[in-house]
């Protein structure tokens, strides 16, 4: 069994304390970090999900297999962050209200962060209010980015950009959305500036929005 395919077995199945000597083994011997994130660890929860939904899997499953993820990003962390920390200046970040996950909104946050941003992370269940309190307290940021991975969460990140803009600030911040059930069309309709299906291009995409 390959490397990657041994990560991505030890997510599946929660191997918490395996997980970080995997990644570490993996590195080693010259597997690239971006490899062992998508094909490993990203494919492990995409798997998951799969059987979540056939009821192979039920929630504490899903929960061990997130917290192994998490741990194995860790050991990623420093082969993915590269970027001079802030020099694009900052981005606040959440997954919204109601909305628990946040593997999909850590990894966009790393990635950003790597791309030149000062991550400033509400992280989940963020309530609209909480955004523009963030806003409020940092006049500089010109980027807000919000997540939410459940099709009933939808609503919350329609209402998160509402409540921006009523907030004051809808010619002075971009406002990018993101998640599994999220779409460009989305994003048009609920007026976002932005959209990104995954991490690598929602960090292009920052660049750009600020640029
Ligand atoms: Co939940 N869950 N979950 N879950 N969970 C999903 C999302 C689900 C699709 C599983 C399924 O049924 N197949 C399903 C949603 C169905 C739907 O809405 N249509 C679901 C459900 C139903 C639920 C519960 C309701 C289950 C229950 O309690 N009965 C419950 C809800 C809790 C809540 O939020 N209120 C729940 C709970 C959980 C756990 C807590 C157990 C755990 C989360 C732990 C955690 O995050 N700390 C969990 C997990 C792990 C998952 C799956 C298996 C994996 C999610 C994940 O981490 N993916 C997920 C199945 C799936 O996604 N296939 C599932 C890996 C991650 C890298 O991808 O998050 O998509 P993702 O992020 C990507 C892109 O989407 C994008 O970039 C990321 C990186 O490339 N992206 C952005 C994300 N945010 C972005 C923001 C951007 C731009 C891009 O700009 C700002």
């Amino acid at each position: 069994m390959s490397k990657i395919q041994e990560i991505k077995t030890a997510v599946e199945s929660g191997k918490v304390k395996l997980i970080e000597g995997l990644v570490q083994e993996a590195l080693d011997v010259g597997e690239k970090p971006n490899e062992i994130l998508d094909n490993g660890m990203v494919a492990a929860m995409r798997d998951i999900g799969a059987r979540f939904q056939a009821n192979e899997v039920f929630v504490p499953e899903m929960l061990v297999a997130a917290k192994t993820m998490k741990k194995g990003v860790e050991v990623l962390r420093p082969h993915l962050a590269s970027g001079s920390l802030g020099k694009l200046g900052k981005c606040i970040i959440g997954t919204v209200a109601g909305d628990l996950h946040d593997i999909g909104k850590n990894l966009v946050a790393l990635m950003i962060e790597s791309a030149g941003f000062e991550i400033i992370d509400l992280g989940v269940d963020v309530p609209p209010e909480k955004f523009v309190d963030a806003l409020n307290d940092n006049p500089d940021c010109k980027l807000v980015g919000a997540s939410a991975l459940l099709t009933t969460t939808m609503d919350a990140l329609e209402e998160t950009v509402k409540t921006i803009h009523s907030g004051g600030y809808k010619d002075k911040v971009k406002i990018m959305i993101g998640g599994a059930p999220v779409t460009q069309e989305f994003a048009d309709q609920i007026g976002a500036d932005a959209f990104a299906p995954d991490a690598g291009s929602a960090a292009s995409k920052a660049v750009q929005l600020v640029s």
